[in-house]
């Protein structure tokens, strides 16, 4: 598809006719150099175009990196707390557009309101907390074992670095890698995800509008094989920070691993909510019904398993079907939906692939299970939320990550064998355990086997002061979000500084300093 129209200065969701946007480069929007662009739709209702985006080539991911080196120097040497109060500055601006954002939000990518403002509040939390690393970015000042000279080290930016985020969420995802990357001094080319490129549009410009210098913060939307691809490969990105799928993470931390770039990687999970005999019942039930179908079970702290005390189970199974059928599914910008459509439809029917798969695994469907496409649902991609129980811990549907409103309850017969279970996966994001007994909870807090741990609350709903990451496949040891944010974004170098005017030997003349000066 390729358009004629002229780029916006500004992205703004006014318009009843589609608008078509243009790349941010340089502190404006620019046509991609082909003209072509690629449509971004409503997941509640297909006909309803969102915008037109441009599809770009390694052409325009070149230019926006020649802006970003470009505009390295002035803001690698701005100091840090000036560039910390233009993110406190953008915290205001989202504060002010924040139900604006996220109304774009849910019509963009399909998430119920509440949580689309959730998500926007997310990014402002983000850089109210991140503006306050400018005045810190702490480096350590140690003795030294000669005399008379100091040792410290200090951070540095990396450069110019690459960002590549998912759709899931679209405004807070984008703003934990900016954020930071901004604060330490670097610049940036980010490429976000094809079906939600509005909000990321949006985001990156009130950044700019809060202060950025043009050239700081750039972003190209496209494909992950034109866009991504020429991203990483590009010799003057030092780093790249992904959050997407393990297919994804695989290829892009391989590559970056020959061409000896920092990457990080915030992939898949599989987590999951245990709950113990001693559980408060009804509270594990209101936490799973959320972990698993809160923004339609797609996100990657989403609970798709729940594994349960086999003396609880009956009833347990029993109430989360009636919970689980009981959820209003719709648009997300409708008053009382609780569960919104998947983001498209290859997302739509890779969930129905599993709902098969579970059934011919011999997994017992509980509730749920169809595609819907009638009535109101006839434009969109809506899955109803879906409960298998009777759930073998090595079935595919407990195995693989199906980032869809599907969950599977499994049965164990005690605590021990819930660890095990929780941690018998390849992933390791967010576990939960549901228990009244303290030395349960401390022994599970040390036992489960991922980057975030929940007692008597569901998975998801991770606060952007703790660091947020998994172990095993979910990441590369990474950490986003507090302070561990910074770390992926500097460099550490190390100072020496003798004031003894003379030459001194580290690890040679260190004989007889006692009492001496
Ligand atoms: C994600 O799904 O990738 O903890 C992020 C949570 C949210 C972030 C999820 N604060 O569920």
């Amino acid at each position: 598809m390729s358009t004629t129209t002229k780029a916006p200065e500004t992205s703004s969701t006014k318009a009843d006719k589609p608008q078509t946007y243009g790349n941010y480069i340089n502190g404006r929007q620019v046509k991609s150099k082909s003209g072509e662009t690629f449509d971004s739709f409503n997941p509640a209702n297909k006909n309803e175009i969102i915008g037109h985006f441009a599809s770009s080539s390694p052409e325009d991911v070149k230019m926006a990196i020649d802006a970003a080196e470009k505009a390295f120097h002035g803001w690698k040497h701005t100091p840090a707390p000036h560039r910390a109060e233009i993110i406190l500055k953008a915290a205001h601006l989202l504060e002010t557009r924040k139900e604006e954002l996220a109304r774009t939000m849910t019509r963009e990518m399909g998430k119920v309101l509440k949580e689309a403002r959730g998500d926007v509040q997310e990014a402002i939390d983000m850089a109210k907390y991140i503006a306050g690393e400018g005045r810190r970015l702490v480096g350590q000042t140690v003795p030294s074992e000669l005399p008379m000279k100091f040792a410290m080290s200090v951070r540095q930016p990396l450069g110019i670095v690459g960002l590549i985020t998912p759709w899931n969420f679209p405004i807070a995802i984008p703003s934990w890698k900016i954020l930071p990357a901004l604060v330490a001094g670097n610049t940036i080319v980010i490429k976000p995800a094809s079906d939600t490129p509005l909000c990321a549009l949006m985001f990156v410009e009130i950044l700019n509008e809060a202060g950025l210098p043009p050239g700081v913060l750039n972003l190209v939307t496209g494909s992950g094989s034109k866009v991504g691809n020429a991203i990483v490969e590009d010799p003057r990105v030092q780093a790249i920070s992904l959050t997407g799928s393990n297919e994804v993470g695989r290829h892009v931390a391989g590559r970056c691993g020959q061409l000896m770039k920092k990457v990080s990687c915030e992939l898949g999970g599989k987590n999951a909510i245990c709950v113990m005999d001693d559980a408060d019942i009804d509270l594990a039930l209101e936490g799973a019904l959320w972990g698993a179908f809160g923004t339609a079970g797609q996100r990657c702290t989403a609970a798709s398993r729940v594994i349960v005390h086999k003396a609880r189970y009956e009833e347990f199974c029993e109430k989360f079907k009636k919970m689980t059928s009981a959820l209003k599914l719709g648009n997300g910008l409708h008053e009382g939906v609780e569960v919104g459509p998947v983001v498209n439809k290859a997302q739509l029917e890779s969930v129905h692939e599993y709902v098969e798969i579970g059934k011919k695994e011999g997994a017992k469907l509980l509730c749920g299970g169809n595609i819907l496409s009638e009535g109101e649902f006839a434009n969109g991609f809506f899955h109803e939320p879906t409960v298998f129980c009777d759930v073998k811990p090595d079935m595919r549907i407990a195995q693989e990550e199906i980032f869809g409103p599907v969950t599977a309850i499994i049965p164990v017969n005690d605590f021990d064998e819930a660890i095990a279970v929780a941690n018998g996966t390849q992933f390791g994001l967010s576990l939960s355990m549901y228990t009244r007994d303290i030395n349960r909870a401390f022994r599970a807090i040390e036992d489960l086997e991922s980057g975030i741990v929940y007692i008597n609350a569901p998975t998801i709903g991770a606060e952007i002061q703790l660091p947020f990451g998994g172990v095993k496949q979910t990441g590369n040891g990474h950490r986003e979000a507090g302070t561990s944010a910074i770390d992926q974004f500097t460099e550490w170098k190390s100072v020496y500084i003798d004031y003894s005017g003379r030459l001194q030997k580290a690890q040679i003349d260190t004989d007889d300093l006692v009492g001496k000066e």
